[in-house]
This record gives structure tokens, sequence and C-alpha cells, in this order.
């Protein structure tokens, strides 16, 4: 899963790259490399499992975040260098995550309902310009063949391209199975999963009209400083916490932002459990049991029987997983078995 942190010049990305990563990297340069960090998914009940447990080892989530260079408004359009890189890796990413200012910081009054929607015009010109491409083809074919060749597609093309043209993202449009089967073939922009960040001057709170201008497009919205939080991610653990407190902070940016990540994209997480190996997985909510299966390896799911539940409440109620099997809480599920946040699963199959 990679997440793609995007804005414009000077709003904090790299800032916040560096409070998610830990990573130093330069700062108020309007750089032009990308970072790329991979980092742990940090779950307490993990812990708890490990400590249940005592496993060989420990094996977190993960999530990639990549810091995209910012580019001058326009840029979509002119197609130039900036863009292109920009569009490229925004593509690459699962989520995107935009950080917005809402510090002067010497950079001007910000205008944080401004830049969402001229970053949401580059976007969705973007998109508009898959869109045209497309058609344009399709209109061709048909002349060269006689006939409309990819109906399904030529008519959903013609949604996107009004939805789009009436500045709304393809995040809101409802796609059936056919549709999304074809849009998966493309890496449209405005119908990524989206995080608005507001990056706030210090103790300040996100603005009233942006955020509700972010959630009418489908965004999960949060706030924090990313400069404290860069400077939190330099401090050992427990000056951290203490300086938390102090700070009214009540947690790391990096926590923040993988709680709008997981809501954003409709994620939760499940572990796998033993001696070996003690695993958080991640998976869409309302994935059924063999999905999970597939996540942990393919043959899992084409030889999936059954796969043994128990709820990470309970097994933390019994205090070990024979203690809830005797309680009757280790339960057996079959295909139709929707995963629950916190299952901890253990997969039959053959194969
Ligand atoms: N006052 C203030 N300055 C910040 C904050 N976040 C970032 N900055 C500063 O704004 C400048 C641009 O930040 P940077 O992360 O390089 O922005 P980028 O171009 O979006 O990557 C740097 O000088 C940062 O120190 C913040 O929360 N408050
Ligand atoms: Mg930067």
């Amino acid at each position: 899963m990679r997440i793609g942190i995007i804005g414009l010049k000077f709003t904090g990305k790299t800032t916040l790259f560096n409070a998610i990563a830990g990573a130093g990297a330069p700062t108020g340069q309007g750089g032009v490399d990308p970072h790329l960090t991979v980092g742990k998914i940090p779950d307490p009940r993990l812990d708890l499992l490990t400590e249940m447990f005592s496993p060989r080892r420990t094996v977190h989530a993960q999530v990639e975040w990549i810091d995209i260079p910012g580019f001058k408004p326009g840029a979509t359009a002119d197609g130039g260098r900036e863009a292109t890189r920009f569009l490229e890796h925004g593509r690459a990413a699962d989520a995107l995550a935009q950080v917005v200012r809402c510090f002067d910081g010497g950079y001007g009054l910000p205008d944080p309902e401004k830049e969402l929607a001229t970053l949401a015009f580059e976007l969705t010109v973007a998109d508009l310009q898959i869109v045209e491409n497309r058609l344009e083809r399709l209109a061709k074919e048909k002349v060269t063949t006689g006939k409309v060749v990819a109906p399904i597609e030529l008519a959903m093309m013609q949604r996107f391209r009004t939805q789009l043209e009436a500045d709304r993202p393809l995040r809101d449009l409802e796609l059936d199975n056919d549709e999304r089967k074809i849009v998966s073939g493309y890496s449209f922009l405005t119908i990524k999963p989206l995080i608005v960040v507001f990056n706030l001057a210090e103790g300040a709170s996100p603005p009233a009209g942006a955020s509700a201008a972010a959630r009418a497009v489908g965004a999960e919205v949060l706030g924090l400083c990313a400069r404290v939080e860069e400077e939190l991610a330099e401090l050992s653990s427990a000056d951290a916490a203490e300086f938390l407190t102090d700070l009214g902070i009540t947690e790391p940016a990096v926590n923040l932002m993988i709680r709008a990540v997981y809501g954003a994209l409709s994620l939760q997480s499940f572990f796998t459990v033993g001696e070996d190996e003690c695993r958080a997985w991640t998976v869409r909510r309302g994935t059924r049991a063999p999905g999970a299966a597939g996540v942990i390896h393919t043959d899992m799911q084409r030889g999936f029987i059954r796969a043994e539940v128990t709820a990470y409440a309970d097994l933390v109620t019994a205090g070990s997983l024979a203690a809830a099997k005797g309680a009757n809480k280790v339960r057996l599920e079959g295909k139709n078995y929707v995963v629950q946040d916190g299952d901890i699963l253990s997969i039959r199959f053959s194969v």
C-alpha cells in the first residue's frame, strides 16, 4: 500500500514526511526528487499478541509513503516536467494525502479552500485528458469498424467526462462490477481515496469552511502541525511522550495519518499468531475469509477449506488460544465469512 503525499509547494509535505519517517530530508527548498519510506503500522494489539505468544518474530503491516514534489498551479495543462513527474508518482499511489498550508510561515496569508480547489483542478484536468483520449480512440474505432466496440466503456467514459467537466471527482460515482474492472486498467487520480491534511499553525484548529469542502468531495480530514511533529520525531520516545503531553497532542502524526489512510481506503487488520510469528495483515472491510487467506498466500486462497477464527477481544479475555478454545470462542468459519477487524485467523487449506 502506497500513499502519495501531494500538495502545492511549501505547504509542508517534506516536513510531514520527515515527521512520519524520521528522515531529516531537507525542507523549505521546493525539492525536485521524491522521498520514499516504508513504515511499520503501529498496533497495540500486535504488541499484546507478541507478549502472549513470545514468537520468534513479530511482523507489522506496512505502508509506503512517498513525498511527491509540488508544482506550480497550471502545470498539468502545460504538460511540463513538473506535472509529468507529479502525475506519474500520483498515479502509482493507492491513496493521495494532500497537505494544505494553514500557517503563514512567510509564504503569505494561507488560503486553504483555494489550495484545495487548485489541486483538485489539476487532478481533474489530468483525468479529463485520459477520458478525452479514450473517447477519441473509441470514436475512431467506430468509424473504422462501423460499430461501437466497447459500449460499456463508451457510456462510462461519457459519464466520466460529464462528471469531470462539472468539477466533480470520479470518486463520487457509483460503479458496477463491469465498470470497476474497466477502471482498474486506468489510473485516474480523482477516483483515488483522498486524505486532506491541514498543516496548522501551532495550537490552531482545522479551518471549518475548507474542512467542509474537503468532506464534500469524500476526503478524510485531519489537522496537525507538521513542524512540531517533525521535531517530535527527532526526540527519544521518552522525551517525545513528555513533549506530547505538554503540547496537548494525543497522538503522533504517523498514527493520525495511518488512521486516516485506513478510513479512506476502508481497511482493517487481521492477525496470524504462533510461536514462530505474530503478524498483522491488512484487508479491505467486507473481505471474506478466502480473500484474507489470499493476502497471506495465493495457495491458501486457492485451496481454502475453512478458517479458525477468534475475535481479538475473546482471545484477550481468555488469556490464551487454548483457553479461548475451551470457552468455545474459536469458531470454524466457511468461505462466506466476512472478516472482522482484529480477527485472529488460522487458515485450513489443501493444494
Ligand atoms: N510555521 C510553520 N512552518 C512550517 C510548518 N510546516 C512546514 N513549515 C515550513 O514551511 C517550509 C516548507 O516546508 P516543506 O516541508 O519543505 O514544504 P514542501 O515544499 O511542501 O515539501 C519549511 O521552511 C518548513 O519548515 C508548520 O507547521 N508551521
Ligand atoms: Mg518538499
